[in-house]
């Protein structure tokens, strides 16, 4: 039943790349509920001498993607620009978003995104906590129903 759902993850790239490692175990926790058409977001070689697109035709895959995604989970503890953006176009688009927030201290997460009601906005401490809340969210709500509308 999950096989076809598309999950669109987003992370932060130019932002920073200290959560790397935490947005792949993420993306391995999403593979049980659909195909992540983002895996790069978590590779440690993103940016590097072997990127091959530039940036227009990097804004323009990752917005198809995203266009054509059945929901947007976003790791927003590192602020990024472009995880801003995706966010806002695919609550533009109705999509279900998930954000996935490390409680920091001394650090708090943008009202732009912790104060939108379009979005789920779950904290978090360690990645075991962050995978049990991707768990809860695939398995309770009604991503999991047939008749779930795809935007
Ligand atoms: C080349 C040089 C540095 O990074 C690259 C390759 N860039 C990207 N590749 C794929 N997706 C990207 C890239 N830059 C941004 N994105 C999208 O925006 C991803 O889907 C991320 O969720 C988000 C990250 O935005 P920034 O502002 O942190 O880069």
């Amino acid at each position: 039943m999950t096989d076809d759902r598309l999950i669109y993850f987003a992370g932060s790239i130019r932002g920073g790349r200290d959560d790397r490692a935490l947005y792949l175990e993420i993306i391995e926790c999403l593979g049980k509920y659909g195909s992540v058409l983002t895996e790069h977001v978590a590779d440690v070689n993103l940016g590097g001498e072997g990127e091959t697109l530039n940036d227009r035709q990097i804004f323009k895959r990752d917005i198809d993607w995203l266009m054509k995604s059945d929901c947007l989970v976003a790791e927003v503890t590192t602020p990024s620009l472009g995880v801003g953006f995706e966010i806002g176009k695919a609550s533009e688009w109705g999509k279900p978003i998930l954000c996935l927030h490390r409680l920091t201290e001394g650090r708090s997460l943008s009202a732009m995104i912790a104060g939108c009601n379009d979005l789920i906005v779950r904290e978090y401490r360690s990645s075991v906590e962050v995978k049990r809340i991707v768990d809860d969210y695939f398995l309770d709500n009604k991503l999991l129903s047939p008749a779930w509308p795809k935007s």
